[in-house]
């Protein structure tokens, strides 16, 4: 792993001492403060730490990330953007939305700022959703070409975006042909070719297995009699899998979010689940060093971290999300201290299992219902994306998170097309097969880049945030308590640079003292003002706007109004 390039910028500089020397107040100071302020700009009088324009969004430079670490963005090929208008999303759909994502520029903020990809599966497949494959080495037709996408991998790694892509190898579709073959052996006796790719057996009773058709053969099936099990221990069919894993990244994907991995081997236990895993990403680093992998281990937090023995980067955290996940509950509970020493305690279990683990935080995915289904306001909503953009390792946004996107009756209705403009409905995709309600967020894309306070504008502001301090998502935390549950914060050490972040998640203001032996504050890098005024839940007085944040930062002394987070170093 590449390690991460810190920033020495000229700017970053200037504001330290601009505040060293506007914490003096000698008249001589006053004038040196004078003469850096055209670089240094803080908003900020009096003679407390200066805080930079705009939170810091625009002005406080980074560079884009060279190591594993990405803020990612889960796309679903089908429901994105349609570019042919035959109802139906594709790869140059995605290509013509990627500036929204990231422009390939850090000075601009029209875009995300997203760096990581994840696509849902792109390869052939019969269903809509695409999570049975029948071809393993082809783009299915619906989305386009494999030259699309070797064009869309280009197009993004042009912006330093990574993309990385479902890799479904628990089972295969039906009609996969290995499947195919496997019952013409069957039904000529046969037994020892791709009969062995699956697991068949005579007369087996039990759930998760079907009958096939010939004779007493059962086979397994653990999702449903159209996904028949792989079986991932035979070495015809890794060395298949080894194909298809080298087939991709030597188009230039750069990993692979790896469906159902509890599944592999649910039927012999986890440590043969592990096993396999073990062996996927050992033999996926001789071909790319660095490539990145994450499980979807829909479990248990025990399991969740045996499976990191396997040596994979990531396991998605699905116990921050959801409504009743740590993230929601920090802030309808008023525990920001609970939520960092959760941090604090995960790092370090993830970690003792697997130096390199790589935490996988999200509020939602294409299984779960969105964010904005189960948080009531504006303000809860953005606090938070502050929460989980500001954890360690790699979020994961699901499309349409930021816009507010709903569905949670069924799996095509958390689907939907994504809403990208109320004048202009180019691009929509209407319908996902069997989904039967289409409504449609309060916002479009459109509209959400004009409103000041959309969501959508308060991701890019954590985003950035999250970037330009590359101690979030790599140091070593420690969770701090500040004498008051509703106000904590974690100091983070990544290579001996170290920076403090506080999250206020209560309605009142706060007014923190950092003990100086856990935290020197020197400068104040950005903060983030979720709460917005016509939400009746806040008590305290919120500042109005970024010009006027109401945050002072003096000696030790933290001042926060209701709903905010600061990064201090
Ligand atoms: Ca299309
Ligand atoms: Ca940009
Ligand atoms: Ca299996």
């Amino acid at each position: 792993m590449k390690k991460y390039k810190l920033i020495s910028l000229a700017l970053t500089g200037s504001i330290i001492l601009s505040a060293m020397l506007c914490g003096c107040g000698s008249k001589k100071n006053d004038q040196n403060s004078t003469a850096q302020s055209s670089v240094s700009s803080g908003t900020q009088g009096g003679d407390g730490i200066k805080l930079p324009d705009n939170g810091g969004f625009t002005t406080v430079q980074y560079q884009f990330s060279e190591d594993k670490y990405k803020t990612y963005y889960e796309i679903f090929p089908y429901s994105f953007y349609d570019s042919n208008a035959d109802g139906i999303g594709d790869m140059n759909g995605i290509i013509q939305k990627l500036d929204y994502l990231n422009d390939g520029d850090t000075n601009t903020t029209t875009d995300l700022g997203v760096e990581g990809i994840w696509l849902m599966p792109i390869m052939e497949s019969p269903s809509y959703h695409k999570y049975d494959v029948t071809n393993y080495m082809k783009v299915d037709e619906a989305y386009g070409t494999n030259d699309d996408f070797k064009k869309l991998l280009d197009e993004c790694h042009k912006r330093h975006v990574d993309v990385i892509i479902d890799l479904v190898i628990n089972h295969t579709a039906l009609k996969h042909e290995w499947y195919q073959k496997a019952i013409e052996e069957l039904k000529a006796g046969k037994t020892d070719g791709y009969v062995q790719y699956y697991n068949f057996e005579k007369d087996h009773t039990g759930g998760g297995w079907s009958k096939a058709g010939v004779d007493n053969w059962y086979y397994e099936c653990q999702f449903y009699s159209g996904m028949p099990d792989l079986n991932l221990q035979n070495p015809k069919v890794r060395e298949e899998i080894q194909n298809v894993v080298k087939y991709w990244l030597d188009m230039g994907v750069d990993g692979f979010r790896l469906d159902a991995v509890w599944w592999y081997e649910s039927e012999k236990g986890n440590d043969a689940s592990i096993a396999d895993l073990k062996w996927l990403y050992d033999y996926a680093k001789t071909v790319k060093p660095d490539v990145y992998m994450v499980g979807e281990c829909w479990k248990d937090t025990g399991t969740t971290l045996e499976f990191y023995k396997s040596g994979v980067d990531s396991f998605f955290n699905f116990f921050v999300q959801g409504a009743t996940g740590k993230v929601n509950f920090t802030v309808n509970k008023k525990d920001a201290l609970g939520y960092v020493q959760y941090l604090e305690k995960w790092q370090s279990q993830i970690k003792g299992n697997n130096p390199d683990a790589i935490d996988a935080q999200f509020l939602s995915n294409h299984d779960t219902a969105r964010s904005a289904g189960y948080i009531r306001t504006l303000t809860k909503k953005r606090m938070n994306a502050a929460l989980y953009m500001l954890a360690p390792g790699n979020p994961f946004m699901y499309y349409g998170e930021e816009i507010c996107m709903t569905g949670s009756q069924n799996d095509p209705e958390k689907r939907k097309g994504m809403y990208w403009s109320s004048t202009d409905m180019t691009g929509y995709v209407k319908r996902i097969p069997d989904n039967t309600n289409n409504s449609l967020p309060d916002q479009s894309v459109e509209d959400a880049q004009k409103d000041e306070n959309s969501l959508l504008n308060f991701y890019k502001r954590v985003i950035a945030l999250r970037h330009q301090n590359p101690e979030i998502a790599r140091g070593t935390l420690k969770a701090v308590e500040l004498g008051d549950k509703s106000a904590a914060g974690y100091v983070t050490d990544y290579n001996g640079s170290k920076v403090m972040v506080i999250f206020n998640v209560s309605d009142k203001a706060a007014e923190l003292n950092v003990p100086k032996d856990t935290f020197e504050i020197k400068e104040v890098r950005g903060y983030l003002l979720a709460a917005i005024g016509s939400d009746e839940e806040v008590k305290d007085a919120i500042p109005s706007s970024y010009a006027d944040p109401m945050i002072t930062v003096k000696d030790q002394t933290v001042k926060l109004p209701p709903y905010s987070a600061i990064v201090l170093k």
